[in-house]
C-alpha cells in the first residue's frame, strides 16, 4: 500500500471513526480509483476473527429500526462495539429509502461504541451486495465486531441479506392469522429467529397468540440439518418497553456458539465469499467482454435481434459466445 493508504489502514484498524468513515465512503465510491484503492485496502485486512453479523429483516412499520436500536444500546451496554448497515436496494430505484427516517436511530447513533451507515441512495442494484460487505469487512477491521444489517422485507433484499449474515433474524408484527400467509415460505425457511414486535400494551396478547402460530408453523416445517435444539426460534419483544431484548440476545449469543463449535458458521462465510467471487468475477468478465468493440457490437446486434423477436433470448445468447450457428 502506499503512503495515504497505509495511513487509513493503520487508522481504521486502531479504531479510528474517522478512518472507517472514509473508508467506508471509499468503498461506496464508483470511482474506477476508488474502487481500486478501496480494493487494495480490503485486500490489506486480516481476517475477522469472532465476528458476529446479524440480518434483520421485516415489512416496513414492523419496528426493525426501533428494535436495532434497543438492542443496539443493549449490546453496547454489555460492552460490545457495534456496526448498524441498512440495505435498501429499492432507493437505487426510487431515489428515496423506504426504510423510513427511523434509520437514524438517534440515541444508539450517539452511542461511541456503535457506528451506524445508513444505505446509501443511487448505485445499481447489483453493487449493493458488494457494497454491503466490504463495507461489514470495514467495521470489523475498525473493532465494531457484531454487525446488525438492517433490510426492508421486499422482494431480493432478505435474501441478499442472509447472503451476506451469519444470523438472519425476522421480524413480524403483532396482528395474528393474517401475517401468517402474508410471510413467503421462502423466508421463513431462512430465518433462525422469529420476532413479533410490539409485544406490549393492548397488542401483548394478541403478540403472544402470533408467536405461538408462529412456532408452531416452523415445527411443521423441514428441520434444517446442524441447527440446535429450539431453533428456529419465535419470541415476542417489545422495543418500546425494553422487554425480551436480553433473551433475544442469549438466544443469537447460544445460535452463533453453536455454529462457531460445528464449523457451520465458517463453512457459511466460505460458501458467501465463493458466491461474492461468482458475482464479482462475472461482472468483470463481462465487462472485458464488451469493452472489445466488436465483442459489444456483437451483443447490440443480438439485443435488436431479440428485442425484434428474430432471436429467443437462449439462441442470441448462444450465437454471441458462438457456441451454435
Ligand atoms: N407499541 C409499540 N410500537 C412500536 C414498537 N417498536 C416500534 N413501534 C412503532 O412502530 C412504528 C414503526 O417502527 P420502525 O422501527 O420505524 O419500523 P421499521 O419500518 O420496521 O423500521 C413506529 O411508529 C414505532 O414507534 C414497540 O415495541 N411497541
Ligand atoms: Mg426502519
Amino acid at each position: 500500500l502506499g503512503g495515504a493508504a497505509d495511513t487509513l489502514r493503520e487508522g481504521l484498524l486502531a479504531g479510528n471513526r474517522r478512518a472507517l468513515a472514509r473508508a467506508v465512503t471509499l468503498a461506496e465510491s464508483t470511482h474506477p480509483e476508488d474502487r481500486a484503492e478501496a480494493r487494495d485496502l480490503l485486500g490489506a485486512l486480516p481476517e475477522p476473527e469472532g465476528t458476529l453479523r446479524i440480518g434483520l429483516t421485516g415489512a416496513p412499520g414492523v419496528g426493525k429500526s426501533t428494535f436495532i436500536e434497543a438492542f443496539g444500546l443493549y449490546l453496547a451496554r454489555l460492552g460490545q462495539r457495534l456496526a448498524v448497515l441498512a440495505v435498501d436496494p429499492s432507493s437505487s430505484l426510487s431515489g428515496g429509502s423506504i426504510l423510513g427516517d427511523k434509520t437514524r436511530m438517534d440515541k444508539l447513533a450517539r452511542h461511541p461504541s456503535a457506528f451506524i451507515r445508513p444505505s446509501p441512495s443511487g448505485g445499481a442494484t447489483g453493487g449493493v451486495a458488494r457494497r454491503t460487505r466490504e463495507v461489514i469487512r470495514l467495521a470489523e477491521a475498525a473493532g465494531h465486531g457484531t454487525v446488525l444489517v438492517e433490510t426492508v422485507g421486499v422482494g431480493q433484499s432478505e435474501t441478499l441479506v442472509a447472503e451476506l449474515t451469519d444470523i438472519f433474524v425476522l421480524l413480524i408484527g403483532p396482528g395474528a392469522g393474517d401475517e401468517l400467509q402474508g410471510v413467503k415460505r421462502g423466508i421463513m425457511e431462512l430465518a433462525d429467529l422469529v420476532l413479533v414486535t410490539k409485544a406490549d400494551g393492548t397488542l401483548a396478547q394478541a403478540a403472544e397468540l402470533t408467536r405461538a402460530e408462529y412456532q408452531g408453523a416452523l415445527r411443521l416445517m423441514r428441520p434444517r440439518p446442524g441447527d440446535p435444539d429450539g431453533f428456529p426460534r419465535v419470541m415476542a419483544v417489545s422495543a418500546l418497553q425494553d422487554s425480551g431484548i436480553p433473551e433475544v440476545w442469549l438466544a443469537i449469543d447460544a445460535l452463533a456458539a453453536h455454529r462457531r463449535a460445528t464449523g457451520a458458521l465458517r463453512a457459511r462465510r466460505g460458501a458467501q465469499a465463493v458466491a461474492a467471487f461468482r458475482r464479482e468475477a462475472g461482472h468483470l468478465l463481462l465487462e472485458q467482454f464488451r469493452a472489445d468493440p466488436a465483442s459489444a457490437a456483437r451483443w447490440q446486434a443480438a439485443e435488436a435481434d431479440v428485442q425484434a423477436g428474430r432471436l429467443s433470448p437462449e439462441d442470441a445468447a448462444g450465437r454471441l459466445m458462438d457456441r451454435h450457428d
